[in-house]
C-alpha cells in the first residue's frame, strides 16, 4: 500500500488522500496524492494504489489548485442586513460574531413562531449530506429537514423502493469492489451483459460508483445493453441500444418482463423459492404486450425482444439504474420493474449481478440519535403529507419538499421564517423544481444562512449570513461509498493545509450545536468522531489507523438471502414483510397505490392523455441534466480550466428539428413552455431524437452582475422554470426533471430577452391550467 505522506525534499510534500466534498462529488472517494509546497496545494495526480480508481482522476480533481485558490472563494464568515438581500453589501465577520448571530436569531424564532419554523435545506449526497440532519434534529430542533428537489427526485426514490421490494441497501452493479484483487478474485465472475438503465456513469460516476470501471468491464468482456434516449458513448459502443421516449421506461420494463414470462425465460427456482406475487405480475405484465409497448416507448418491438432474450440466457448479467428511474412521476413503477428483472432472471446476489447490501451502520446510529433530540411532539409537526406521501414517509425522516414550498407559499399549517442552505445553491436550475417559486417565498424569511464555499445566486439573492466551508483538502472526513448503503470501502480524508479561516460541515455543526444543544456534541474533534463511527460501522479502527492505511476493503458474501444474512432475525429470505422479493407489493396497497407496476403519462408531455393543447403548442419532449464532466451541477462555473471546456450552456437537437426551426449550430435558442422560458446554445447533433432535446441544467454566470434582478443571471438559463413543481407520483416520490414538453426558436443571444427575473415581463412565473394530476393507463 502507499504512503500516508512522501518527502520529496525542498519543504515539499506529497499527502495521499481520498476525495469526497466540496468541490462537490458524490462518494466515489478517487484516490489520490496531493503535492503541497509552501502550505499551498500545487498539484494533484491520482494514486496508483487506490483499489478502484486506480491512479486516475477527472478534470474537477486535477483542476482543484484553480478551486481552493479561485479569487471568487469566500474565505471568512459574511453577514449582511436584511434589508440588503440582493445587494454585494457583505461584511467580513468572525466566526465568534457569526456564532453569537446565529444563537441569537435562533432563539428569537424558537420564542416567536416555535422551532419548527426553521427549514433546513441541503442539496445532493455530498459529505454535507451526513451532517445537515444532524444539525436540523439536534443543534437548531427543528423536523424540518429538507431536500427541497421536487418528488425528492435523487436517489431516494430508488434507495427507497429497494427497501421496499428487496429489503435492501442500494442494489449495485457486481464490479468486484469489495475484494482487494478485485476481479481476479476466485470468487467473481465478470458480467456477460451489463444494462444501464437511465445512468451515464462515464460521466457522473454517482452515488460512490467510479465510472470508468465500465471500461474496466468492457476490456474483460462484458457487454452492454444501454437504455437511454441519447446516442451516448457507452450507447454507441454497446451491443443493444434501446432509445425510448424519456419517462415511458415503466412501460419498456413491463414490456420486457412480459416477454420473458411469455418465453419462459426465467429462472425458475429464484421465483418459486424467492418472490412474492409472480401470478400477479404475469397477468398485469400481460397487458404490455411488444406491439403496445413499441407504441409507447418508440422503441422497435425487435429490439426489445432480442435485447431481453439476450439477457435472459446470459449469466451472470448485471444492472445498473440512473437518475432518470427518479425523476419522472412513474419512477417508482420503473425502477419496480428492473428489481423485478433482476430478480426474475436470477441475478440478485450472484457473482457478477448485482450486489446487495445491509445498510451499514457507519452514521446511522448516530443520526438516529440526532432525531431522539427532538422535544416530545416535535416530530408529529414535520411538514408532510401523511394521507398522500405515506410512502414517502415510510422510508423517509425528513420533510416533503413540494409540501415544505407550498407550505412557504401559503404558511400553511405553520409559516416558516428561517432557512438555512446546507450545501445547495437550490435556485440555479439544480434542486428546486419551478425555482422562481422557491425563490419569491423564500423572499419572505426573517432570518437565512448559507453554508458554502463560493458566493451563489441563492446566497445573494436570500440570506443575511454566509458560513465558509473548507475544501476535501482543507479538512479530515470520512468518504462512504452509497452512503452507507452499499459500501464497498470506507476511506479518510486527510487535510493538508489551510485556506483562509474556513471550517467543514462538521466543524461547523459542532460549533452551532455545542452553542445550541451542548449535550448532544460531546466530542472534542472530529477524530474522536470519526473513530466512534468506524466502531459503530463494526470497524475495528481508529480514524488515525484509517488516515494511516487510506482504506479499508469491507467483507463481503454472495448469496445473503440463502445464508439468512439480510434480515435482522438471522432467517434466509429477504427483509420485506412476506421474507420474499415483493414482484408484488404488500405494502403499496396500504398506502393507496396499485400493488404492482404499471405505466402512466407523466402530467405535462406532448402525449399526456388529454393534453392536446401542448401537444399542439409544445410539440417537443425535453429531458435534462445529463452529466458532463466539467461541473458538479451549479459549481466550478468559475474554474477557468473547465470553464474553457464548457463556456455556455448546452441543448442538444437533432439536425431535422433544428432545419425545420431555422436553427444552426451555436445559435441561442429560446426553450419555452406554459411555465418558464430558458435560453441555451443550439448543439446540432444526431445523438437526439428529432422529437427530443435536452438541455443542460445548473448554469449561472459567476462572471456577471451579482446583484438582484441579474443575481449572475441565474434565471436566463434556468431550465427548471420549465418543470412543474408537485407533478408527482403517488406515494411522494419522482417529478418529471426529465420529461416535458416544450418548444423553441432562435434568439439573438444569451440577454436577448432580459435578466428573466421572476419580476420581469419576460421572466413571469408562468402556470398551466391543467390539474397535474397524471392519468393511469392500465
Ligand atoms: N433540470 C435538472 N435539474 C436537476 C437535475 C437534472 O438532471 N435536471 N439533477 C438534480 C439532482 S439529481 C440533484 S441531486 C440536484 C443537486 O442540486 P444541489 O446539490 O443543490 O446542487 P448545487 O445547486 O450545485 O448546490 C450545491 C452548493 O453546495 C456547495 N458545496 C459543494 N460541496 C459542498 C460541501 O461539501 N459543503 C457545503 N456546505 N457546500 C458545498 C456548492 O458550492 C454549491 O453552491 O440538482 C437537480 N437538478
Ligand atoms: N460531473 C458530474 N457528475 C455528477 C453530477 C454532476 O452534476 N456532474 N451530479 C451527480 C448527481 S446528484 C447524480 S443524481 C448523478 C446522476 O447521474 P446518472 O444517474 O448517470 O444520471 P444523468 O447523467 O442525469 O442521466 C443519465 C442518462 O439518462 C438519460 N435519460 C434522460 N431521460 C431519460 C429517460 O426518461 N429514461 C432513460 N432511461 N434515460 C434517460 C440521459 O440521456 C443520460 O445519458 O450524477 C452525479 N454525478
Ligand atoms: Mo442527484
Amino acid at each position: 500500500m502507499s504512503e500516508r505522506i512522501i518527502d520529496c525534499g525542498d519543504g515539499v510534500i506529497k499527502c495521499r488522500t481520498c476525495a469526497w466534498s466540496p468541490p462537490g462529488d458524490h462518494p466515489v472517494g478517487c484516490g489520490m496524492y496531493l503535492t503541497v509546497k509552501d502550505g499551498k496545494v500545487v498539484d494533484v495526480e491520482g494514486d496508483p494504489d487506490h483499489p478502484i480508481t486506480q491512479g486516475r482522476l477527472c478534470v474537477r480533481c486535477l483542476t482543484l489548485p484553480e478551486y481552493m485558490y479561485n479569487e471568487k472563494r469566500v474565505l471568512t464568515p459574511l453577514k449582511r442586513a436584511k434589508e440588503d438581500r440582493g445587494k454585494d453589501k457583505w461584511e467580513a465577520i468572525s466566526w465568534d460574531e457569526a456564532l453569537d448571530i446565529i444563537e441569537e436569531k435562533v432563539n428569537w424564532i424558537k420564542e416567536n413562531w416555535g422551532a419548527e419554523a426553521i427549514v433546513a435545506f441541503q442539496g445532493t449526497g455530498r459529505e454535507a449530506t451526513l451532517y445537515k440532519t444532524p444539525l436540523a434534529y439536534a443543534a437548531l430542533g427543528t423536523p424540518n429537514s429538507c431536500f427541497p428537489m421536487s418528488g425528492d427526485s435523487c436517489y431516494g426514490p430508488r434507495c427507497s423502493v429497494a427497501d421496499f421490494i428487496l429489503g435492501a441497501g442500494y442494489p449495485e452493479l457486481d464490479y468486484a469492489a469489495y475484494f482487494p484483487d478485485r476481479f481476479d478474485d476466485p470468487r467473481y465472475e465478470v458480467p456477460k451483459y451489463i444494462v444501464l438503465w437511465g445512468k451515464d456513469p462515464l460521466f457522473s460516476n454517482p452515488d460512490g460508483f467510479f465510472g470508468h470501471t465500465l471500461i474496466d468491464l468492457m476490456k474483460l468482456g462484458s457487454k452492454y445493453i444501454v437504455i437511454d434516449p441519447r446516442v451516448t458513448w457507452m450507447a454507441a459502443h454497446a451491443e443493444f441500444h434501446l432509445q425510448l421516449r424519456p419517462g415511458t421506461d415503466a412501460a419498456l420494463g413491463l414490456g420486457m418482463i412480459n416477454y420473458v414470462i411469455e418465453n419462459d425465460l426465467y429462472d425458475h427456482d429464484f421465483v418459486e423459492n424467492w418472490c412474492y406475487g409472480f401470478d400477479e405480475l404475469k397477468e398485469r405484465a400481460a397487458q404490455y404486450p411488444l406491439d403496445r409497448v413499441e407504441k409507447i416507448t418508440w422503441v422497435p418491438a425487435e429490439t426489445i425482444a432480442a435485447a431481453s432474450r439476450t439477457l435472459a440466457e446470459n449469466h451472470p448479467s448485471s444492472f445498473m439504474w440512473g437518475l432518470a428511474i427518479d425523476t419522472n412521476a412513474n419512477g417508482v413503477q420503473a425502477g419496480h420493474t428492473v428489481l423485478i428483472l433482476a430478480a426474475i432472471l436470477g441475478d440478485l446476489d450472484v457473482p457478477g449481478g448485482v450486489t446487495l447490501a445491509v445498510p451499514a451502520s457507519f452514521m446511522g446510529k448516530w443520526r438516529y440519535e440526532c432525531a431522539q433530540q427532538l422535544p416530545p411532539g416535535m416530530m408529529e409537526k414535520q411538514i408532510t403529507d401523511l394521507e398522500h406521501y405515506r410512502g414517502f414517509q415510510a422510508a423517509h425522516v425528513i420533510a416533503h419538499p413540494d409540501c415544505i414550498l407550498n407550505t412557504l407559499e401559503t404558511d400553511e399549517p405553520y409559516p416558516l421564517k428561517m432557512a438555512w442552505f446546507y450545501a445547495t445553491n437550490g435556485i440555479a436550475n439544480t434542486t428546486n423544481a419551478q425555482g422562481k417559486r422557491w425563490f419569491k417565498a423564500l423572499e419572505k424569511m426573517e432570518f437565512n444562512v448559507c453554508q458554502d464555499v463560493f458566493m451563489t445566486p441563492t446566497a445573494m439573492g436570500l440570506c443575511d449570513l454566509f458560513l465558509p466551508v473548507t475544501t476535501f483538502a482543507e479538512h479530515d472526513g470520512m468518504v462512504l461509498p452509497h452512503f452507507g448503503r452499499n459500501t464497498h470501502m470506507v476511506m479518510a480524508m486527510n487535510k493538508v493545509c489551510e485556506v483562509g479561516d474556513c471550517k467543514s460541515d462538521l466543524e461547523i455543526d459542532f460549533m452551532v450545536g455545542k452553542r445550541l444543544n451542548p449535550s448532544a456534541w460531546p466530542w472534542d474533534n472530529v477524530a474522536d468522531f470519526f473513530t466512534e463511527q468506524l466502531h459503530n460501522g463494526g470497524v475495528d479502527m481508529t480514524f488515525e489507523d484509517l488516515q494511516n492505511d487510506g482504506w479499508m476493503q469491507m467483507p463481503f458474501e454472495y448469496r445473503k438471502y440463502e445464508k439468512g444474512l439480510l434480515r435482522p432475525d438471522g432467517e434466509p429470505g429477504f427483509n420485506t414483510p412476506t421474507g420474499l422479493v415483493e414482484l408484488c407489493s404488500s405494502l403499496y396497497e396500504d398506502w393507496g397505490e396499485d400493488a404492482l407496476p404499471y405505466f402512466e403519462e407523466n402530467a405535462m408531455t406532448p402525449y399526456t392523455p388529454g393534453r392536446e393543447d401542448l401537444a399542439e403548442e409544445y410539440p417537443l419532449v425535453l429531458t435534462t441534466g445529463g452529466r458532463e464532466t466539467t461541473s458538479f451541477h451549479s459549481e466550478h462555473r468559475q474554474v477557468p480550466s473547465l470553464r474553457a471546456i464548457m463556456p455556455d450552456p448546452l441543448v442538444q437537437i437533432n439536425p431535422e428539428t433544428a432545419a425545420k426551426y431555422g436553427i444552426k449550430d451555436g445559435d441561442w435558442v429560446c426553450i419555452e413552455n406554459p411555465l418558464g422560458k430558458a435560453i441555451e446554445k443550439a448543439q446540432i447533433t444526431p445523438i437526439v431524437d428529432p422529437r427530443v432535446i435536452h438541455a443542460q441544467h445548473g448554469w449561472w454566470f459567476p462572471e456577471q452582475d451579482p446583484e438582484t434582478p441579474n443575481l449572475s443571471g441565474v434565471w436566463k438559463s434556468n431550465i427548471n422554470s420549465l418543470i412543474p413543481h408537485q407533478a408527482i407520483g403517488r406515494i411522494g416520490f419522482g417529478a418529471p426533471f426529465k420529461n416535458v414538453a416544450c418548444r423553441i426558436y432562435k434568439v439573438d443571444g444569451l440577454d436577448a430577452l432580459g435578466t428573466l427575473d421572476p419580476d420581469s415581463p419576460e421572466g413571469a412565473i408562468g402556470t398551466d391550467p391543467a390539474s397535474f394530476v397524471a392519468t393511469k393507463e392500465a
